[in-house]
């Protein structure tokens, strides 16, 4: 009896061990011919939820020997993947050869495998300038009213020209919103933002963050960087992008081709009219001035500087959003884009846009008669 005993142990823990290396056969398919290191490229990997995700490191690491790093600072190379996750967005950065990447893609609980992709900075033109008067302020009523107003901010407080020499916004304008800006970098010492300009993180290497007048950052079309976009969206995130400076359909750049974000494409200050370098199609959202548009530069405190480019419009819109969230409080994205288009004057916007385009939106504030 102990004889048999004692072979029955030894059978079923060989059992046992054929079993276990089937579950790990079973739940790991590992590629056969691991590539060659010269082969290696950067990967955005996209999960679909927090559980695959653990299976799927476990995957990582007995696969591919990839140690997990979520600390954002810390450069990936070939033995470490970074996680970059926001909220129900999960996602991790690795370098693998394009034939992992294939094998990544086809296992259990990942979405999406995209290479990844340089951001291309939407370099307005222009000049620097040195300060002058901007005008006076006075109340009248619930609004403030800028006399001698920038032609800009003159045209969005008003349905159609001519310009009334009058930029008049609600009295709140913008108190307690928070407005947090992806771009090139800021002078946050201009008087222009009156100490309110605070910097965060800087997520480029070797970079700085005051280089120049706050250039947009956009690139071809990545459903990723469009997934990480409407997921801010759905966590109360008002994204205002900008639509690019390529004269080309918005829908080919991320994150303006985003659906449920704000893509904004820039008019002529003067005529209306698109202006020639600015993206336009179904993917704009609304419209507003950004040619030689004046605003803070970085040089010196009393710096300005103009520009032109949808970089110098998008704020346009950026600000309309604060000053609605500040008169009214804030409102869901798709309440908020929804109330935008009910402020916007329809059909003036002349060029690479038809006057019966649904999307033919020109921005206007709201009046704080309302
Ligand atoms: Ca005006």
């Amino acid at each position: 009896m102990i004889v048999i005993s004692l072979f029955s142990k030894i059978i079923a823990t060989f059992i046992l061990i054929i079993y276990s290396i089937t579950l790990v056969e079973a739940q790991f398919n590992c590629p056969s011919t691991p590539s060659s290191k010269e082969d290696l490229q950067t990967f955005i990997v996209q999960l679909s939820s927090p559980e695959k995700a653990i299976d799927h490191y476990d995957f990582l690491k007995s696969c591919f020997n990839k140690e997990i790093n979520d600390n954002i600072d810390q450069l990936i190379d070939h033995t470490v993947i970074k996680i970059a996750s926001f909220g129900s967005f999960i996602c991790y950065i690795g370098q693998f050869s394009p034939s992992e990447a294939a094998v990544l893609a086809s296992s259990p609980g990942v979405i999406r495998v995209e290479n990844d992709k340089t951001a291309n900075l939407f370099a307005p033109t222009g000049t620097n300038l040195t300060l002058g008067p901007v005008g006076g302020n006075g109340n009248l009523c619930t609004s403030l009213t800028e006399f001698q107003a920038p032609p800009n901010l003159d045209r969005i407080d008003q349905k159609s020209p001519p310009l009334d020499g009058k930029y008049r916004y609600p009295a709140t304008s913008g108190l307690g919103v928070n407005v947090y800006i992806v771009d090139t970098g800021i002078n946050t010492a201009n008087s222009e933002f009156g100490g309110r300009a605070k910097l965060g993180p800087a997520y480029c290497d070797g970079c700085s963050n005051v280089d120049d007048t706050g250039m947009s950052i956009g690139g071809g079309f990545s459903q990723i960087l469009n997934n990480v976009t409407d997921q801010l969206v759905n966590a109360g995130v008002h994204v205002v992008a900008a639509a690019g400076n390529s004269a080309t359909d918005a829908c080919n750049i991320s994150p303006a081709s985003a659906p449920n974000g704000i893509a904004v494409g820039a008019t002529e200050t003067r005529t209306d009219a698109t202006a020639d370098f600015s993206n336009f199609g179904r993917c704009v959202f609304i419209y507003a001035p950004g040619t030689n548009i004046t605003a803070a530069g970085n040089s010196a405190i009393t710096a300005l500087a103009t520009y032109s480019g949808t970089s110098q419009a998008a704020p346009h819109v950026a600000g309309t959003v604060a000053l609605i969230i500040a008169k009214d409080g804030n409102k869901s994205p798709a309440e908020m884009k929804v109330e935008l288009d009910k402020l916007s004057t329809k059909g003036i916007v002349t060029g690479n846009v038809s006057r019966t385009d649904l999307n033919n939106r020109f921005l206007r504030l709201p009046d704080c008669s309302k």
